[in-house]
């Protein structure tokens, strides 16, 4: 027998690095060229800075029991803003988890309508015609799923847009997750699977999430590339989006991207990070914000001051006031709402439900 005739085993793959232009102290890497132009840079910064006090507001209304739960962006904001900023918003669709408000926004929902989700509103629950997001979902890797079957019908339709479905690094243990790749493996489908690696699926850490060494090498095995990007850099989050939306306009289907990041606050109102969380972790992540390294490197560029930083705090500060004026302004829901837009039909028991509360229509 040929000494080499033995089984070769694949070997467990080692963690990868993740790709990275932006250094902590905002310098561009050697060779690294943001694609983006100073105008989108300052977008940008803008849109994380949104995002940072759109979660300043709507914590300080929870907390006074005026707002329902909700999941904060803090320590995110790159990876949300420099994948939006890749998409084509009349193009391209985003499917959302939870944990995306500056996508939606940017994909065109309005600020006031994420108001109304987050007070419970059912008028929050409608995306306008035209506006490329799918609803918010709550079910871990339900999303998923729909996401590859609307990539494919676009593909079908022999439309160029992407589909790209946010999700954590938990929901990524979820059976839907798998057979949603499986599909896009075999299909082709133009789907971006962007998975939030924010270090915690409420208190479980990414420690016992998975044995692999990371998520993005997963990829592979399903039929198309992955890769693993530094999520606290938006010129690198935005690169390697742009770069696979071009794949997925070009034909050649998916791409999985895992985005390495840190979830600085808590998972959700309704959650208290401090019987958890490190707050030796905190500190480090802290030095690897997302928005203080664009600051830095626009500082060094002489386009970024400390009066315009002021000047855009409160102009988004107004912006914040002028979307919850609009929200209280909207008309109440109408209580019977609960038992709609469930069933085409009532089943006889909410049927019955609905006259006990509100009497026969
Ligand atoms: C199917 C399902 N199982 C459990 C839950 C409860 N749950 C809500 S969020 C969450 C952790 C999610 O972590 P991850 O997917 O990493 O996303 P992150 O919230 O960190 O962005 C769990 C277990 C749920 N919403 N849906």
């Amino acid at each position: 027998m040929p000494a080499d005739f033995s089984p070769q085993f694949q070997p467990a793959t080692k963690p990868a690095k993740p790709f990275s232009m932006l250094t902590e102290a905002g310098k561009l890497r050697r060779d690294a060229k943001p694609d983006l132009s100073e105008a989108e840079i300052l977008d940008a910064l803008r849109l994380m800075k949104v995002g940072r006090a759109f979660d300043e507001k709507c914590l300080n209304l929870q907390r006074q029991g005026r707002l329902g739960t909700f999941a904060p962006i803090f320590g995110q904001e790159a990876t949300l803003v420099g994948t939006a900023m890749a998409m084509d918003p009349k193009r391209d669709w985003a499917v959302p988890q939870y944990r995306e408000f500056p996508v939606q926004l940017r994909q065109g929902l309005s600020m006031k309508s994420i108001i109304l989700y987050r007070r419970g509103h059912p008028d929050g629950g409608i995306i306008p015609d035209g506006v490329n997001v799918m609803a918010t979902q709550v079910s871990l890797a339900a999303q998923i799923p729909h996401a590859v079957g609307l990539a494919w019908g676009l593909k079908l339709k022999e439309q160029d847009g992407v589909a790209v479905v946010f999700f954590g690094d938990g929901a990524s243990s979820e059976g839907d997750f798998h057979e949603s790749c499986n599909l896009a493996g075999v299909v082709d489908a133009p789907v971006i699977f962007l998975l939030q690696n924010n270090q915690w699926a409420i208190s479980t850490p990414r420690s016992i999430q998975t044995g692999g060494a990371d998520f993005a090498s997963r990829a592979p095995a399903y039929g198309f590339p992955g890769v693993s990007v530094d999520g606290n850099d938006v010129f690198a989050v935005h690169k390697v989006v742009k770069d696979a939306v071009a794949r997925g306009r070009r034909g050649e289907g998916a791409t999985l991207i895992e985005a390495v990041t840190y979830r600085m606050s808590m998972h959700t109102t309704a959650d208290d990070p401090t019987r958890y969380v490190d707050p030796r972790d905190l500190e480090v992540w802290g030095k690897r914000d997302p928005i203080m390294r664009v600051e830095k490197y626009l500082s060094s560029q002489g386009k970024w001051s400390d009066e315009l930083a002021a000047t855009w705090d409160q102009e988004i500060q107004d912006e914040i006031e002028a979307a919850f004026a609009e929200a209280d302004a909207h008309a109440p829901p109408d209580p019977t709402a609960i038992y709609e837009h469930v069933f085409a039909e009532p089943t006889p028991t909410l049927a019955r439900q609905r006259t006990e509360h509100f009497g026969a229509q």
